[in-house]
């Protein structure tokens, strides 16, 4: 049984191995989601790399117990008593620190080195007090949504033309983004898997990261339909299906025009009946936005979607929002949080009684 375990083990190992030229790649798109933020590809450099160095260690040591078990163990051999070593020789001595030593160089320090300079990299926040051209967004994470705040025209936080948006957070390509991040009921973790960047939202802290996009939401959906365009059978798989040609009803008249979604159980029914058993369609492409920490019962709902604009057409998007904001601002609602990012969800008893207590919020 040992024998036949460490044979799977020596061949699921060789097979997990990432082939020569991966590392220099990025990465194969097939383990890692698209990579779109300037810093993403030296992530996934370093994942690899790791996988890689890891990798050969552990085929070394299993081929090495491979070898030990044929070699010393029963088969063909007659059986023996085993024989007794407590490895205090010079020579077993030497064998096991040089090996610890070639664990801990080659292994352990490149990886130190390699994550230490990806780490330089995630820490070096920008200032938008010094650099305009910095996006400065507040993240706010709550069960079970994320909510996003811009600071509208005036460049100032908390004042009646802020924009503020729930699920959506809209950024422009090519410029770096701060975002600030606070949570007001329990830990959630701010995570875009396309950006490689993950940070807990902790109540009672503002925690930080950044990141700059490199393609447009448009440009990537555009890149994966090209790549994913095929026929899909029109059963319930079909729901969320855009499609790429006309679909006609019975009689013939339009059901679906080029790049309508196939959005409810009633288009699936209506396309059987007209006799469509498959589709040509693509599923959309779209940057997502997860709570990385098990928060609650609805933590599987906790999903914001990403947009990535063109520069130009942010600044209109954040132009129109915070004048829309303005007319809107009513300082009489107890709902709105122009002023107040977080503090009217004081359902939890601790904050409630800090509140109350120093007449202070625990955010600000
Ligand atoms: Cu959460």
């Amino acid at each position: 049984m040992p024998l036949g375990l460490t044979v799977a083990g020596a061949l699921g190992c060789l097979t997990i191995c990432p082939a020569p030229g991966w590392a220099a790649s990025g990465g194969p798109p097939v383990i890692f989601p698209e990579a779109v933020a300037t810093f993403a590809p030296d992530q996934d450099r370093l994942f690899v790399n790791v996988i890689y160095l890891t990798g050969i260690a552990f085929a070394a040591v299993t081929l090495a117990l491979l070898y030990f078990i044929v070699r010393y163990g029963t088969f063909g051999n007659r059986p023996r008593p085993a024989a007794y070593f407590h490895g205090e020789t010079r020579r077993a001595k030497f064998f096991t620190l040089g090996l610890a030593l070639v664990v801990f160089v080659g292994i352990d320090l490149n990886i130190d080195r390699w994550s230490v300079e990806v780490g330089e990299v995630l820490r070096d926040y920008p200032d938008p007090a010094s650099d305009p051209s910095v996006v400065h967004v507040q993240v706010l994470g709550k069960q079970f949504e994320w909510l996003f705040r811009y600071a509208g025209d005036d460049g100032q936080f908390g004042t009646e033309d802020d924009v503020r948006t729930v699920g959506k957070l809209v950024i422009p390509r090519g410029r770096r983004v701060l975002a600030d991040i606070r949570a007001v009921d329990v830990i959630h973790s701010f995570f875009i898997p396309t950006f490689r960047v993950k940070q807990d939202a902790v109540p009672g802290r503002t925690t930080r990261m950044w990141f700059e996009a490199t393609r447009t939401s448009k440009e990537l959906r555009d890149e994966h339909r090209a790549r994913t365009v095929g026929v899909h059978a029109v059963d319930v798989s079909a729901l969320g299906l855009v499609v790429d040609a006309e679909c006609r009803g019975a009689g013939g008249e339009p059901l679906l025009a080029r790049g309508d979604e196939i959005d409810s159980l009633e288009v699936i029914d209506a396309l059987r009946a007209a006799g469509h058993e498959e589709v040509v369609a693509h599923r959309d492409y779209v940057l997502e936005i997860a709570c990385a920490e098990l928060c609650g019962f609805a933590h599987f709902k906790m999903r914001a979607v990403l947009q990535v604009e063109e520069p130009e057409e942010f600044e209109r998007w954040l132009r129109d929002k915070s004048e829309e904001a303005r007319d809107l601002y009513d300082p009489e609602d107890p709902q709105n949080f122009f002023r107040y990012w977080g503090e009217e969800y004081r359902a939890v008893p601790v904050y409630k009684r800090i509140i109350e207590q120093t007449g202070e919020t625990p955010w600000s």
